[in-house]
């Protein structure tokens, strides 16, 4: 088989694996091709968490044409018992007899133990095809893996010189409605949103994405006394689809009435009265979020900022300059003394190999906003 057909398979498997975007959370988003004497004989891919993997669907379709196979898969084909079961045995008992994988599986469950066992059952195996496009499609679980917390983004809706609302408070509008659209359909590829308990108090938002999503979408607040209102519309909509969670201290009071309109507390130790962030995200890692976009307000984001706890930023700015000394920020926070303790960003994903031209575009095509990512950090194996 040759580079130039394995490049055009691979292409498919990436095509059919995008498909899942926004619906496989927490899991990544896997394609797999299935190609015999040059034609395709079976194709899926990973529709939701708890569903079959995308081997699983590709062998189905193929049935007995899986004998003698090529499996392109834009993913190291799992060997561990998850919520399904394995993917390499499944390959290695229809007959593959070779599998084509872009990425290796971060996952410290899986983590090249699939591919090993290819091999021993005397597949050919080649791996690292396509890598940068699978590595920019599922970027969130591939940092996420290396870490005890979740990918976090940080977002933001802006004026050029930084306000994200008036000395007097007023926020809405500052984007436009065609960047908001944007923003609500942005939170479809993370596990969930988080807020600073002053965003609900000032905006009572929904935090929904928009279109939703099959899977549950979490809403997290941030709210170290427990002052989310009970009438607020979080909590109104908390369900299982929808399901709201509070990070708050082990001192806060009030978190039986919360709790029986369905809201999860979640309690850290406080450090002084607060919420300790670094706690509050490795706890929600540990419910199984691995990827969190968090929307305000100047607080949140300027602590989480400060301490460094995050992965990507979002800014959607409007051609607006408000002026004046008492705006909002939209990264508040500790105030730093040198420039050299401010945050230097980059444009280019950290995870995507020195050599790959494949990119996750700084600014998406309709130019609504900015992504960026903080420069010089490297991740490694779970830090
Ligand atoms: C594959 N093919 O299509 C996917 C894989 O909870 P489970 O059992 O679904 O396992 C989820 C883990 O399996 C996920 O974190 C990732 O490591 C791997 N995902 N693997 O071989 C697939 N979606
Ligand atoms: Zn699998």
């Amino acid at each position: 088989m040759s580079i130039a057909e394995d490049a055009r398979w691979m292409a498919r498997a990436l095509a059919l694996a995008r498909r899942g975007l926004g619906e496989t959370n927490p899991n990544p988003v896997v394609g797999c091709v299935l190609v015999k004497g040059g034609r395709v004989v079976g194709e899926g891919w990973h529709r939701r968490a708890g569903g079959p993997h995308a081997e699983v669907h590709a062998l189905r379709a193929a049935g007995a044409a899986a004998r003698g196979a090529t499996a392109y898969v834009t993913l190291e084909p799992c060997a561990h018992e998850g919520r399904t079961p394995p993917c390499a045995p499944a390959l290695i008992a229809a007959g593959g007899r070779r599998v084509v994988a872009a990425l290796r599986d971060p996952n410290p469950a899986v983590n090249g133990r699939g591919l090993a066992a290819l091999r021993r059952a005397g597949l050919e195996v080649t791996v690292g095809v396509a890598a940068g496009e699978a590595l920019a499609l599922n970027e969130r679980f591939v940092i996420a893996a290396a870490l005890t917390r979740p990918f976090v983004m940080l977002k933001a809706a802006l004026t050029l010189d930084g306000k994200i609302a008036t000395a007097a408070g007023e926020s809405k509008w500052i984007t436009s409605p065609a960047q908001r659209l944007r923003a609500r359909a942005l939170r479809r590829l993370h596990d969930g949103v988080a807020v600073g308990v002053g965003t609900v108090l000032a905006d009572d938002p929904l935090l929904l994405p928009a279109p939703r999503t099959r899977r549950p979408f979490h809403r997290v607040v941030f709210d170290s006394r427990l002052r989310t209102p009970l009438r607020s519309r979080l909590v109104s909509s908390a369900s299982d689809d929808a399901p709201l969670w509070i990070v708050t201290t082990d001192q806060a009071p009030g978190r039986e009435a919360l709790e029986a309109r369905g809201v999860r507390i979640l309690a850290a130790p406080a450090r002084e009265g607060r919420v300790d962030l670094e706690w509050g995200l490795e706890a929600l890692r540990a419910e199984g979020l691995w990827s969190l976009m968090v929307e305000g307000g100047s607080d949140l984001l300027g602590a989480l900022l400060a301490a460094r706890l995050f992965d990507q930023v979002a800014l959607f700015r409007a051609p607006l300059l408000l002026g004046g000394g008492h705006g909002r920020p939209a990264f508040g926070g500790p105030d730093p003394d040198r420039l050299s303790d401010a945050v230097r960003l980059t444009a280019r994903s950290p995870i995507l190999p020195a050599r790959s031209a494949a990119a996750s575009p700084a600014v998406p095509s309709d130019g609504a906003y900015e992504v960026w990512y903080p420069a010089g950090v490297r991740y490694g194996r779970r830090r």
